[in-house]
């Protein structure tokens, strides 16, 4: 049971699972909140749209906790959807066809936000597509209409209203938002990569401070985007 096992390396407990994320990105939200589909495009032979990441793919329930480099993680969210994996082989492969050595993937939001990973990492049989949590669909707070859930990583690998994939062979394509040293190449929480340049505990220091604010932030955002007049 995941509420049993220890927290990865400088990882404490919180009780909300907050809306969160860079401070920017707490104004910006999905123009298309209910759409299921993804681009496939970058060093592909064939850009392709997928109207329904869903379809044909088996379904997927997964319990796992997350961990935002700021050092706070909250336990067992259940969420639904479909592999990655299952995605890439049966879809990507056979009708995108990315170059054989395209072994980066870009992954863009539809508020603008954007980072990205090595295939590998997102091959894992725990990487996946989430339209469902905790038995309800994803709200705009945690990500809709399709979130990438990559447990192992830290939540800012965890891209929120996913709509683009971009296949790259090479990574210096890549432009990372905010400081480059914060986007880690792999941000593997268990080895605690939370940023480039200094070892992970260092950023423990840095990050933890920001996060009642942030979160405060984010959630204040929300509030205001929610109940702002042409929405209910
Ligand atoms: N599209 C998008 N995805 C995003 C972010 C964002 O601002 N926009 N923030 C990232 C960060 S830093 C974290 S910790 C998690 C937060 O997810 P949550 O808001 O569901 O808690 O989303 C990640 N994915
Ligand atoms: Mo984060």
């Amino acid at each position: 049971m995941p509420n049993e096992s220890p927290l990865p390396p400088g990882q404490y407990e919180a009780k909300t699972f907050y809306r969160f994320g860079l401070t920017p990105f707490a104004t910006r939200f999905p123009h298309d909140p209910t759409s299921r589909s993804l681009q496939i495009s970058g060093d592909v032979e064939r850009q392709v749209t997928l109207v329904d990441v869903l379809e044909d793919l088996p379904a997927v329930e997964q319990l796992s906790d997350f961990h935002c480099v700021t050092t706070w993680s909250y336990r067992a969210l259940r969420w639904e959807g479909v592999r990655f994996a299952d995605l890439f082989q049966r879809v990507i492969q056979p009708q995108a066809r990315p170059a054989a050595g395209a072994q980066w993937v870009i992954l863009q939001a539809q508020d603008g936000y954007r980072t990205c990973l090595p295939l590998e990492d997102l091959l894992a049989p725990d990487v996946l597509l989430a339209t469902r949590l905790d038995g309800a669909a994803i709200t705009i707070e945690h990500g809709a209409p399709l979130r990438l859930v990559v447990p192992s990583h830290y939540g800012y690998k965890n891209v929120k209203h996913l709509r683009r994939l971009d296949f790259c062979e090479n990574r210096q394509v890549y432009r990372p938002l905010g400081f480059r040293f914060m986007d880690h190449p792999r941000a593997r929480v268990a080895l605690e990569e939370r940023a480039v340049g200094a070892p992970g505990w260092f950023f423990r220091y840095l990050y933890r401070p920001l996060v009642r604010s942030t979160a405060a932030r984010f959630r204040r955002t929300l509030a205001e985007y929610l109940t702002s007049a042409d929405r209910g």
